[in-house]
């Protein structure tokens, strides 16, 4: 008697230790998957092509009229009193004009956004106060310093506007901030983009600018 009992302990003891050891390695596999680290690519702009533009980065214009503006890319070298990169040298400075034209850069991600799982996406912005460019309305050099918002979205090659991830409030400090955005995706996007557009409602175009630099994207583990 004294011998089933303990046989049937033991068996007991080794069940539950078998399926302790079962969940554990199901949700190590789990951890696995979901801390991929960073999805996105020279995701500080470090990395610079022969063109001087940050590797893996898509530069493109959203223009009604003729594009004035071109060369989105700024060091900390460049200007002697340009704000610091937040991380490395280099930072990103997108820009919206009177002339209707918006700036926006793009990504095509290596592993697509999968429908209803969570993301975690960090970027930092800020404006960038010795930005100065042509003016379509007045046809001279102005500051492009009225507030521009960051607009982030998740969409294909031919139509990256699909899913707004999140529209920033109006940046017009030179301090950088950090924000981090917890989302879904509702499809299997393949892009992601930053775009700079104007604090609306809007009732006239301007000229702003939005500096972005180190951006993480990272699926959350359940
Ligand atoms: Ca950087």
């Amino acid at each position: 008697m004294l011998t089933e009992t303990i046989l049937h302990i033991t068996s007991s003891i080794y069940k539950h230790f078998g399926l302790l050891i079962l969940l554990l390695a199901i949700s190590s596999c789990q951890k696995e998957n979901c801390e991929e680290g960073n999805l996105i690519k020279n995701a500080s702009f470090e990395n610079l092509n022969a063109q001087d533009f940050p590797s893996d980065w898509e530069y493109s214009l959203f223009q009604m009229q003729d594009p004035i503006i071109v060369d989105p890319v700024y060091t900390n070298s460049k200007f002697t009193n340009d704000p610091n990169a937040i991380d490395g040298d280099n930072y990103i400075i997108l820009k919206v004009t009177d002339n209707e034209t918006l700036e926006l850069i793009t990504q095509e991600l290596d592993e697509n956004f999968e429908e209803m799982v969570s993301y975690k996406l960090k970027v930092s912005y800020a404006q960038n106060p010795n930005v100065f460019g042509p003016s379509a309305s007045s046809q001279m050099n102005v500051p492009y310093l009225l507030p521009a918002v960051l607009r982030i979205w998740a969409g294909y090659k031919d139509s990256i506007y699909k899913f707004l991830i999140h529209e920033t409030n109006g940046i017009e400090d030179s301090n950088w901030i950090t924000e981090e955005i917890e989302y879904s995706p509702d499809e299997n996007y393949t892009h992601l983009s930053f775009e700079a557009f104007y604090k609306t409602p809007l009732i006239i175009t301007y000229n702003g600018n939005v500096m972005i630099d180190d951006i993480e994207l990272q699926k959350v583990c359940p």
